[in-house]
């Protein structure tokens, strides 16, 4: 299969001034006719043939300044088309080609959901509507008429202004949409259906009002308002925290029910996958509310951090999604609480990212080969990309990092770029230089920080000795060291932080060890006592960090630290030893245990930690993360069976404060979705999830009580997930009762079929069987999909890593067929193989001889089997 190289970038020979396309809408098919104005560049040579990109196309006409082409001056073919020799100055290629949207089940380039057209063209979908150079670095202006049914498609958007409207007769009717703003074809957006939508407006910092409007299916649009309270925040943020306003009269959102992923940021038409937008405190958890603000949010700032300046080819993904991660978790920080959000966000990319970099799909956040860029959309090329952006302004302070964004929008607005060009307006605004900082975009990998302390005290020195190291990945064998920004405090035996004299031995700026080299040893002069250290507050780094810390020592920063994050790592730490030794096969002490539940009884009773941060810090690590932690020959079922022990050695003892605690908590307010009341939910949840998971007498009928009560999604959704996957004696009726209340929500039956995959019970994959085989369940749409079989594969460890290899069995069955309806959902599900390499030498052989016969049954998409070659590689 053909792989592509960033090494082999040229820009093409020819540019593309601005698009003319014409959409007929029908029934039956969709007739597009495409106006290219074409201009080669200075240095292209006479009779350089002019090849556009296409995906299964089919060519009905083709003519140049008006002239139809004789059959020998080009090739049509399904995925390109080639004009040998086209005139050596501005032309205007006409093309015309007909789509069939109604069977469009990748969901990429025009296609119906639930009657609506829609589009979806990033990375490579433009190439499904029409032949094009669908490149980023391609930038154009785009006229859009489109002419469709009245009754079908009431509504007619694409990007842009609406520049003309009427009717066109037969029952249809025309509108036309102008982008003054060139752009890559992978910002084309198109929406015609039979919409209800709310309105609103925004006011920017110059006084310019723009219309806001979300569209959706009919009937939804009560479901809207969190929405549009999102994108106002959204833009009045980016406005005060970058200076950076909207630009277009119109931003117009529509939310759809089958999409590939979250959503897209199409020039002032965002497309969203409905899950994303419809929020009702019955319908919708915390998280749907969090997720929602969030994405929203991520669309909106691409506005400026991908649209207004984006990428030059598909390698510099993260300069445009890394990026726009950073700006969106700083607005959430901004918006609700900076160190939960914090502490959310490493747990995920622990949890997804660290995964991804220590398996066999591990790549830099800058890849420099890809044989299928929809695989590239990763939590390398997103989370990584965001920390990497994090570390910038960590070491170049906030207002350092603000200069280095101006001069980015100053120097590359219009442009098409690259992640060189970024570094350098960070590099050059500050007068520094980050060649050696670069390395994090282009080596793959998490690295290992290792610290070890030591004080004397006849000379009152404290030192720290730090150690990275970064394991060789697929195709790297070797690694340089990391630029690593360290913030740390010294704390002192009363709790307070010390102060040092004098210190040596690697850049220390404040409050931050830079470490650049692959060891160092800092030495602080003039320590009074013994300090216990905070290390990598904040998370500066995404790196692994391992200490020679005590548990009394990591007890002691759980109670003193200032560093929130690092008071709740300190906590996970003392659980992850635990788990950590047991599943070696060195029981814990119970002196140890009793210490670290002592500690979260105090964590719980504090009156100075806000209950978001309580319900964070009231666990222990999960599986996944133990599993992660062991690194090889892992036994899921081991890792379960440890972790749900010490669960309950650390929370059986603190039943009785735990029920107390829970039954303080009023569960009869008013839903509100700020971030107080939602960490007053989520402590309350924790709570019962923790009697539940530790067997307190009475907690199955508690959690079912909650259940049958719960005034909004929230506390019923928690309550049925804490039951399910404890597989009490009232999961079976609470599930059951679950799919007759809200089986007609589909977004609401996403949350059953995710509770439902996710059981550590041996039934598991038959239920999901029957489910699956069941003729209304629709194997078109990628949310149920994801729903059922993405969290079977990525959340269910045990049963999916069952030692009969029934569980992988079962996957790679489901994939194969869905591989022919939409590759895209199917190769994001097979990765869930991706920690085949460091299972027990039984579970890896039923695994790979699984992926074995995937490969072998060939017939394949080229997501799937590149998923596949690179995970047996
Ligand atoms: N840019 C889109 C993602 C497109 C994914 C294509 N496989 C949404 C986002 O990151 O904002
Ligand atoms: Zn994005």
């Amino acid at each position: 299969e053909h792989t592509i190289y960033l090494k082999d970038y040229a820009p093409s020979p020819y540019r593309i001034v601005s698009v003319d396309l014409d959409f007929r809408i029908l029934a039956e098919n969709t007739t597009v006719t495409t106006q290219l104005t074409i201009e080669p560049r200075d240095d292209t040579a006479p009779g350089t043939p002019l090849v556009l990109d296409g995906d299964e196309l089919s060519l009905t006409s083709i003519a140049i300044d008006g002239a139809p082409l004789v059959l020998s001056a080009y090739l049509a073919e399904p995925n390109s088309l080639t004009v040998f020799e086209p005139p050596l100055r501005r032309f205007v290629l006409e093309t015309e080609v007909v789509l069939q949207p109604e069977n469009n089940t990748p969901l990429m380039g025009l296609y119906r959901s639930s009657g609506t057209w829609c589009t979806q063209c990033e990375p490579e979908g433009f190439r499904r509507i029409t032949y094009y150079m669908d490149r980023p670095d391609i930038l154009a202006t785009f006229n859009v008429r489109m002419t469709a049914p009245r009754d079908l498609a009431p509504v007619l958007l694409a990007n842009g202004n609406l520049v003309d409207r009427g009717d066109a007769g037969d029952g249809m009717h025309f509108a036309v949409w102008q982008d003054p703003f060139p752009k890559p074809s992978y910002l084309f957006a198109l929406v015609a259906g039979d919409l209800g939508a709310i309105t609103d407006t925004f006011t920017t910092a110059s006084g310019r009002k723009v219309d806001l409007a979300i569209y959706c299916t009919h009937g939804k649009e009560d479901q809207c308002y969190w929405a549009m309270d999102s994108l106002k925040r959204s833009m009045a943020w980016d406005e005060k925290r970058f200076g950076l306003e909207y630009d277009l009269d119109i931003f117009n959102i529509v939310a759809v029910s089958d999409f590939n992923f979250g959503a897209m940021e199409n020039k002032g038409l965002n497309i969203f996958n409905d899950k994303l937008v419809f929020a009702h405190p019955d319908t919708a958890t915390d998280g749907d509310y969090e997720g929602i603000e969030r994405v929203i949010a991520h669309e909106y700032f691409h506005n400026w951090t991908g649209n207004r300046i984006t990428c030059r080819d598909w390698f510099q993904l993260c300069l445009k999604e890394g990026l726009t991660v950073y700006r969106d978790q700083e607005f959430t920080s901004d918006e609700r609480s900076r160190a939960v959000k914090r502490i959310g966000d490493v747990v995920g990319l622990r949890g997804a990212q660290f995964a991804e970099d220590g398996g066999p799909l591990a790549h830099p956040a800058r890849p420099d080969e890809y044989r299928e860029i929809n695989n590239f959309y990763t939590a390398t090329v997103y989370e990584k990309g965001a920390e990497i952006v994090r570390m910038l302004a960590t070491l170049l302070g906030e207002a350092g990092f603000r200069k280095g964004m101006d001069l980015y929008f100053e120097r590359h607005d219009g442009e098409a770029t690259t992640i060189e060009a970024f570094l350098n307006v960070f590099g050059e605004a500050n007068g520094t230089n980050l060649d050696q900082f670069k390395t994090w975009y282009l080596q793959a990998g998490t690295p290992r920080l290792t610290v070890e302390d030591n004080y004397d005290a006849a000379n009152q020195t404290y030192t720290l000795k730090l150690k990275q190291e970064t394991l060789p990945t697929p195709g790297q064998p070797t690694k340089a060291a990391l630029v690593v920004p360290i913030k740390f405090g010294l704390i002192g035996p009363n709790g307070s932080p010390m102060e040092w004299s004098g210190v040596s031995g690697a850049e220390v700026r404040d409050e931050m060890i830079v470490l650049n080299t692959d060891a160092a040893e800092v030495t602080f002069t003039g320590v009074a006592n013994r300090p216990v250290p905070s290390l990598l507050r904040e998370f500066s780094a995404p790196v692994n960090m391992t200490t020679n810390l005590t548990q009394d020592d990591q007890l002691f920063l759980a109670r003193h630290d200032n560093d929130p994050f690092n008071r709740w790592q300190a906590l996970q730490d003392v659980g992850m030893a635990l788990a950590l030794s047991a599943t070696k096969g060195t029981p814990w002490s119970d002196n140890a245990v009793a210490a670290l539940s002592e500690a979260m009884a105090d964590t719980l009773a504090s009156d100075t930690l806000d209950d978001a941060f309580k319900a964070l810090s009231l666990t222990i690590p999960a599986e996944y993360q133990i599993a992660q932690n062991l690194g090889s020959d892992v036994d899921p079922v081991r890792v379960h069976e440890v972790r749900s022990e010490l669960l309950k050695a650390i929370f059986a003892p603190l039943a009785i404060q735990l029920l107390q605690a829970y039954r303080g908590l009023a569960s009869d307010q008013p839903y509100a979705p700020d971030a107080k009341s939602n960490g007053h939910r989520a402590l309350r949840n924790r709570l019962l999830g923790l009697l539940v998971a530790s067997d307190a007498p009475g907690a199955a009928n508690l959690a079912a009580e909650q259940y049958e009560t719960a005034r909004n999604m929230t506390d019923r959704l928690a309550a049925l997930g804490a039951s399910a996957y404890a597989w009490t004696e009232k999961a079976p009726v609470l599930l059951a009762d679950f799919k007759i209340r809200f089986g007609g929500d589909p977004l609401v039956l996403d949350k059953w079929l995710a509770v439902t995959a996710a059981v550590p019970e041996d039934g598991v994959i038959e239920r999901i069987r029957t489910i699956l085989a069941d003729p209304t369940f629709p194997k078109t749409n990628p949310n149920r999909l994801r729903s059922l079989m993405g969290v079977f594969a990525m959340s269910n460890p045990t049963q999916f890593t069952r030692a009969d290899g029934a569980g992988f069995r079962f996957v790679a069955e489901f994939v194969a067929e869905i591989d022919k309806i939409n590759p895209q959902v199917a190769a994001r599900v097979l990765t869930g193989f991706r920690i085949w390499p460091m299972l027990e030498p039984k579970r890896r052989e039923a695994a790979k001889s699984v992926l074995t016969t995937l490969q072998s049954g060939g017939s394949l998409s080229r997501n799937t089997a590149d998923i596949l070659t690179r995970m047996l590689a």
